[in-house]
């Protein structure tokens, strides 16, 4: 049974103050939650968006460092440079505020004490790689090494890049801090921990029984960490920056990002409905939405309702609707890289065409998977689609209107067959629109909309009314009566999806608002009813123009090659002979590479060994098709201690060389040698 809700509170993921936003922010959280809130607003219910910056975490101390100026002036910065973005985009919050704010770190302090009282955390104390010239505690991402497994000497504390294993700092050989250089050295530290795994059986319920309606790549995220088993997770990090630990022995302590930030959402409604904030977190009537990004899922869906459900007054989310990510031209987004379209540039090339891109990133939007923004299919979407059918039939109304009806509503005669099956066609998309916006399909929703205006021009390009207008006159005033409450039903539809040009349609029929409720009616123009002067609501976009988005992307990669530091790994300790020849390296021939399931990074290769078929797995996926590989010879070490990577054991390592920029290449013999012969 599906429970009744009152009211709607919409949270959008907080991004982190430490740099623009870019397409891939718009496309994957915000773009999708602003649909959602103004289709709900539309329809008249009640439903407020919340938002605002993450302003604490590592990477904004270690930004703040690298320019010389504090934390805050990095904060302060880029919250004014996000929110500006997200006005202009018409991203409509309620209210956008920051989690550096003074509610935000009174809720969140509040929130922590709360479960220490009530005894929700375990204390624990470890010892933690410490920098000693920084004077920090060292953050995992912030320190290097040895991968034990493969060799990579540029392994994180989380994660070797190379090999794709999982890794804690301690793990590392000759670990070494990103910050100063130096070798880090360990330290007693407390912390207070989360304990999930209490939390599991419930989650597990919560999740697997009752909410199989998330959208599959959320479920499916949720249900591979619950099986994986949930362990208890620190709160509290060793820091300057952040709401400092309220607790008497807690200096220098301050809560994880990830414990204060999702507090912001509270802090956030707080701060913007402070005598009635209760009802929408406490109220079980209120029904709570999350939007966020796919890297987010585990924080949303499992840390957050456990520390929402150990508090216990409030409410859990009743879905997680997250997108994938959105590439552009085939690479991944990245800000380091400075490979994004940021939207206050977009704004700068291509002003008042807000629309143009909330279009696109919804008709090509990453909801089930990762999708690539190429300015291609930018320009195709706009000419083809906005101009060439929305702008085109809404142009088209308008002006056959002025022309012949003084700009005034004609009357609806008697209608053909060909009429009616028009409007039984379009009577039909408010449902399927709906349908789709209420479970977060909004690509489908958009192309159900713009089907609506396909209709409209179908139905014009049929009925040639300025044919039509030499015979009957009569005639001509029924088409452009329908073609125009057709458009006021666009101006609805729309309204969601691409607001500014709602908004101008309103302003060319001259009609303040509608509801949502409206859409699908022919009555929304009453018969005589004056228009405003028009004007083209979309214009084409000229090759010229994309090409020069596409050579601006290719400065950024030009310039990225010849800032890539060519960085040398020092020489390693000597070794005796003796030890070198323990090693057995040979040239074997790949007879079978596949993708490792569920493993971005890992290829599965079955080789020829010249003693028979061997199965090694290597963390080359990024820079190979597996089928490119099928009959090329590779060096790998034969003797390695088998090991077991996804389930699979390994029995060696194939030799690749690490290039400056991280990339991976295959070491090959110059000419085709037997398999199994020995390297030495
Ligand atoms: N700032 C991570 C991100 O921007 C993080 C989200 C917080 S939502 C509470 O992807
Ligand atoms: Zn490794």
């Amino acid at each position: 049974m599906t429970k009744k809700y009152n009211r709607t509170l919409v949270t959008s993921a907080l991004p982190y103050a430490n740099g623009p936003v870019h397409i891939g922010h718009l496309a994957g959280v915000y773009v999708p939650a602003d649909i959602y809130v103004r289709y709900l607003r539309l329809k008249g219910e009640e439903v407020i968006h919340i938002g605002g910056s993450d302003e604490h975490g590592v990477p904004i101390t270690i930004r703040a460092k690298k320019e010389g100026v504090t934390p805050q002036d990095i904060v302060d910065k880029y919250h004014e440079i996000i929110k500006k973005s997200f006005e202009e985009f018409g991203i409509s919050f309620d209210i956008y505020s920051r989690t550096s704010s003074d509610i935000h770190k009174k809720t969140a302090s509040d929130f922590f004490l709360k479960l220490y009282n009530n005894g929700d955390f375990e204390e624990k104390t470890s010892e933690q790689y410490y920098d000693e010239d920084a004077q920090m505690f060292l953050a995992d991402r912030y320190i290097m090494g040895e991968c034990p497994h493969c060799g990579n000497p540029n392994a994180y504390g989380d994660q070797c890049e190379s090999c794709g294993t999982s890794l804690s700092p301690t793990d590392l050989k000759n670990p070494r801090s990103t910050i100063s250089g130096s070798a880090p050295v360990m330290r007693e530290t407390k912390h207070w921990y989360l304990p999930l795994d209490k939390h599991e059986s419930w989650l597990r319920q919560w999740i697997l029984e009752d909410h199989k309606e998330w959208k599959s790549n959320v479920y499916g995220q949720c249900k591979s960490w619950l099986d994986m088993g949930l362990q208890p997770r620190a709160v509290s990090r060793d820091l300057d920056w952040g709401v400092p630990i309220p607790l008497p022995d807690a200096t220098g302590k301050v809560l994880y990002v990830w414990f204060d930030a999702p507090i912001g959402y509270i802090s956030n409604t707080i701060e913007l409905l402070p005598d009635s904030w209760e009802k929408w977190w406490k109220g079980e009537d209120t029904k709570l939405i999350h939007f966020i990004g796919k890297d987010n899922i585990v924080f949303h869906c499992i840390v957050f309702p456990a520390m929402l459900k150990a508090e216990g007054s409030f409410i859990l989310p009743e879905n997680v609707p997250s997108n994938e990510f959105l590439n552009l031209e085939g690479d991944k987004i990245s800000t380091s890289r400075n490979w994004a379209v940021w939207l206050h540039e977009y704004l700068e090339d291509f002003p008042g065409q807000q629309d143009i891109l909330r279009y696109v990133l919804t008709a090509n939007a990453p909801e089930t998977k990762d999708n690539d923004f190429t300015w291609r299919d930018f320009q195709a979407r706009n000419n083809n689609e906005l101009v060439a059918i929305l702008g085109n039939f809404i142009n088209r109304a308008l002006v056959l209107t002025q022309k012949y009806f003084d700009n005034k509503v004609p009357q609806l005669n008697e209608l053909t067959d060909y009429d009616k099956e028009t409007l039984k066609e379009f009577a039909d998309v408010k449902n399927v629109v709906e349908t789709h916006l209420n479970t977060y399909r909004f690509r489908d929703a958009l192309k159900e909309a713009m089907n609506l205006a396909r209709i409209g021009n179908k139905y014009l390009a049929d009925t040639e009314p300025w044919k039509v207008v030499k015979t009957d006159m009569a005639r001509v005033e029924t088409i452009l009566h329908i073609a125009l409450q057709i458009t006021a039903n666009l101006a609805i539809a729309f309204e969601p999806f691409l607001p500014f040009s709602a908004k101008k349609i309103r302003e060319f029929i001259n009609m303040e608002k509608f509801s949502w409720d409206q859409l699908g009616r022919i009555d929304l123009l009453p018969v005589g009813h004056p228009l405003n002067q028009s004007d083209l609501l979309f214009a084409k976009i000229e090759d010229e123009t994309i090409e020069k988005q596409i050579q601006k992307l290719l400065d950024t990669k030009k310039a990225n090659e010849a800032s890539v530091e060519i960085k040398v790994a020092p020489q390693k300790e000597n070794v005796a002979f003796d030890d070198f020849a323990k090693l057995d390296l040979r040239v074997g021939k790949v007879l079978e590479c596949t993708k490792v399931p569920k493993a971005d990074k890992l290829l599965q290769f079955l080789i020829d060994d010249g003693m028979g078929k061997r199965t090694i797995i290597s963390g080359i996926a990024a820079w190979y098709k597996p089928e490119v590989l099928v009959g090329k010879q590779v060096c790998f070490i034969a003797n390695l201690e088998p090991r077991k990577l996804k389930g699979v054991e390994s029995q060696g390592m194939i030799l690749s060389v690490e290039n400056s920029d991280g990339s991976l290449s295959l070491i090959q013999p110059t000419t085709e040698v037997n398999p199994g012969s020995q390297i030495g």
